[in-house]
């Protein structure tokens, strides 16, 4: 790995950061940074410096894997090199493309003037960590683009482009050709000039009704940031670039983001991080087999799934074919995908030019035979197995030898449909998550016999799609549903013993869930639960199951499309409302069995739902289901609505100690659950052996 080195190009020195992939802020490139700043400013033959990155970024931030090590905190840190470049006697200039995030952004407000390419994403992005900029970009920000914009920037961690974020006051050229070219031209043209050198540190924070920005931002980020830490302290810092001055403002900044660094919150919100760039890493494949060119893809029903899919797939670019045996199902699918881009249209998510890229993509019919030039063929019928073995049987009659053939399934064996097809290596499972235009996760199912070229293509689609790709093994339920199923079997036990489905839900989105488990099953639909149940019932009739939900199911209370399921709710609306129809089926269905009713805390609710989730991972884990804990805490964060900020169910036991997980466990196993909380073999071993999940 090499780090920043120093060019002449006559007069202007350029300091290249060169720390790959993104040229991240390691203690020796920080280091080696300021010596050729300071090198630069000795060298009387220099009038200027250019900084400038190599590769792909001009800088993606502090090294976060040093986070909580003595190298984070080792001299120069990030804010020392700003100041250094700030401090010089010499026009230092940024000179940015492609990426300037966090420190990378921070370096580049310490210098005293700014140049980008178009297109450069600039981000403050430390939020999502859930710590805050802490070398000097939330007080030079404010200085450089106006409080509102920065506060939006640092509290959101979003990216804005250069050529967006220029009028602010960002830059002070968008360079279309050359970057490097046009940045030594324009340090040539400063000093040629002498012009003053602009130190953020000296200027104003520019805005108006700066007290009530502060004030409205504070009440925007406590309704919907609740159980992150760190955007109330991006607010409280920007707040300290208004009232204090400079070199107070820095030091409350650095106070704050120490704070931060060290909480549970940011610990798992890193481990998040990088999690999701674990799982693209996949054991057992030649990482030179990079899978099929998708030119066309072709999705086979047109229901919500089948919908769903091909706009994912038309707002990635690519060309789709959507089928349907019946013209009916086939009209309803384009009229969904056709209102979903008017209405991004009408909310400015997308621009009518856009929208029209995107119909251009589509085709729909009902011609199976229109399939035949597509490089990928996704299967997304109805869940059954005999009407997808039969619509595999159909596909390849239509399709090239080497076409990808995937099945959508969301729980179905893989191996089974691959079974019954001409050639199983080029079968394997994409399981997309509804709304599949929205939801980032995508399940990808590796079958005993999918080849690697199969399974390379299922992770390139996943990256065109902007998805986060986990590859998982054949079980049922794979990775996601089968704990699901874990977690919603303790959450209806827990109403047969006296929890109401109101206490159930609440605790555990004062936990942190998006949505809590009732509520999440009235939105899908209780009726898909009710035909999972009566599977495995028979699969497993040695687990539990709670009998209330079956009586609501057979008295058509499926959730929000009959308009009642746990709760009742009013035509159009998703509001959940109390319904004393469930209640008394609840109550009776728990009197025919005779279950003795007691008081079920929010403590117990929490812990037997979360530590379920934990060891039934731990299962999926030993069967090798799973390749790593954290592509579990992956599935779960990103396609389940566990908090982000606790990490997942797996770095959430990690966190809790696997000892003391074992025990609560166990506590709870000798109740009417039996084996159902009895610990996980791979767990009670870990435990054992002072080890965690994630490695
Ligand atoms: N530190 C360490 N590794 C990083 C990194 C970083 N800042 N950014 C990326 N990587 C690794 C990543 O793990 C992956 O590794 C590889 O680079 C490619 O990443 C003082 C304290 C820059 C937009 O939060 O958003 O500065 O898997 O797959 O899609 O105030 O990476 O190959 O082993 O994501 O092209 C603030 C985080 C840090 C930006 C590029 N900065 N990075 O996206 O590639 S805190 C961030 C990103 C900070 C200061 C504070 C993206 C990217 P591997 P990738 P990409």
């Amino acid at each position: 790995m090499t780090i920043a080195h120093l060019d002449h190009h006559g007069d202007v020195a350029v300091i290249t950061l060169d720390n790959p992939p993104v040229n991240a802020l390691s203690h020796a490139h920080r280091t080696s940074i300021v010596n050729h700043l300071k090198a630069a400013e000795a060298d009387p033959a220099v009038r200027a410096i250019v900084l400038i990155g190599a590769g792909d970024a001009f800088c993606g931030g502090a090294e976060i894997r040093e986070f909580n090590t003595p190298a984070a905190l080792a001299e120069p840190i990030t804010r020392q090199v700003a100041e250094t470049a700030e401090g010089l006697g010499k026009p230092v200039i940024a000179a940015i493309h492609k990426v300037a995030m966090g420190g990378g952004l921070e370096l580049a407000l310490g210098c005293h003037y700014r140049v980008a390419s178009p297109g450069a994403s600039i981000a403050l992005p430390e939020v999502k960590l859930g710590i805050l900029p802490g070398a000097g970009g939330t007080q030079r920000l404010p200085r450089a683009v106006g409080a509102k914009a920065a506060l939006d920037m640092i509290v959101s961690g979003e990216p804005m482009t250069s050529q967006a974020i220029a009028p602010l006051g960002l830059f002070e050229q968008i360079i279309e050709g050359d970057l490097l070219e046009g940045a030594v031209a324009f340090a040539r043209q400063i000093a040629d000039r002498g012009m003053p050198l602009r130190r953020l540190r000296e200027e104003p924070v520019r805005g108006e009704n700066l007290s009530d920005l502060i004030a409205s931002t504070r009440e925007q980020v406590a309704r919907q940031w609740r159980g992150y830490p760190a955007p109330a302290r991006c607010v409280d810092a920007v707040e300290a670039a208004i009232k204090l001055p400079f070199d107070e403002g820095i030091r409350f900044e650095r106070k704050t983001f120490l704070e931060l660094v060290e909480t549970a919150e940011s610990r798992a919100l890193r481990h998040a991080f990088f999690a999701e760039r674990a799982a693209s890493k996949v054991p057992r494949l030649d990482p030179s087999v990079r899978g099929h060119r998708l030119d066309t893809v072709a999705v086979i029903g047109a229901g919500t799934m089948g919908s769903g899919i091909a706009i994912a797939l038309a707002n990635a670019g690519l060309p789709v074919v959507l089928t349907d045996s019946d013209a009916a199902s086939l009209a309803r699918g384009r009229a969904h995908i056709e209102r979903a881009w008017t209405t991004a249209v009408e909310r400015g998510r997308l621009d009518p030019a856009g929208q029209a890229r995107r119909l251009a993509l589509l085709t729909t019919t009902t011609e199976l035979a229109a399939i035949a030039s597509a490089d990928l063929v996704i299967e997304a019928v109805y869940e059954d197995m005999a009407v997808k073995k039969a619509v595999f049987e159909r596909i390849e009659a239509h399709v090239r030898a080497d076409t990808i053939l995937a099945t959508n399934t969301s729980s179905l064996d893989v191996d089974a449909i691959a079974a019954a097809s001409s050639n199983p290596a080029r079968i394997l499972g994409l399981h997309f998550f509804s709304p599949a235009n929205v939801m980032r996760l995508l399940e990808i199912v590796r079958g005993r016999a999918t080849s690697d070229d199969a399974l390379a293509t299922g992770l390139a689609l996943a990256r065109r799609l902007r998805k986060v790709g986990v590859v998982c093994g054949v079980c049922d339920g794979f990775i996601g549903n089968r704990m699901l199923e874990e977690y919603l079997r303790q959450a209806y036990l827990l109403v047969e013993e006296g929890a109401t489905p109101r206490a159930v839900d609440e605790a555990l989105e004062a936990w942190g869930f998006a949505m809590g488990p009732f509520r999440m099953m009235d939105m899908a639909g209780q009726d898909i639960g009710w035909a999972i149940r009566k599977r495995l019932s028979v699969e497993h009739p040695e687990k539990p199951y709670a009998q209330w939900p079956d009586r609501l199911c057979e008295a058509g209370r499926f959730g929000q499309k009959t308009g009642a399921g746990v709760y009742r709710y009013e035509p159009g609306s998703r509001d959940a409302l109390p319904d004393p129809e469930a209640d008394r089926l609840i109550a009776a269905s728990v009197r025919a069995q005779g279950i003795a009713q007691r008081v079920v805390g929010a403590a117990e609710i929490v812990e037997r739902c979360v530590l379920a989730l934990a060891n039934e991972g731990a299962r999926i884990l030993d069967e090798g289901i799973a390749a790593r804990a954290s592509d579990i805490d992956v599935v779960y964060v990103t396609g389940y609505g566990f908090p982000r900020y606790r990490g997942g169910p797996m770095w959430h036991a990690d966190a809790m100690g696997l000892d003391s997980v074992v025990e609560r466990l166990q506590s709870y196993a000798t109740t009417r659950m039996g084996q159902t909380l009895s610990p996980a073999p791979l767990l009670v071993q870990r435990a054992a052996a002072g080890h965690r999940f994630n490695t």
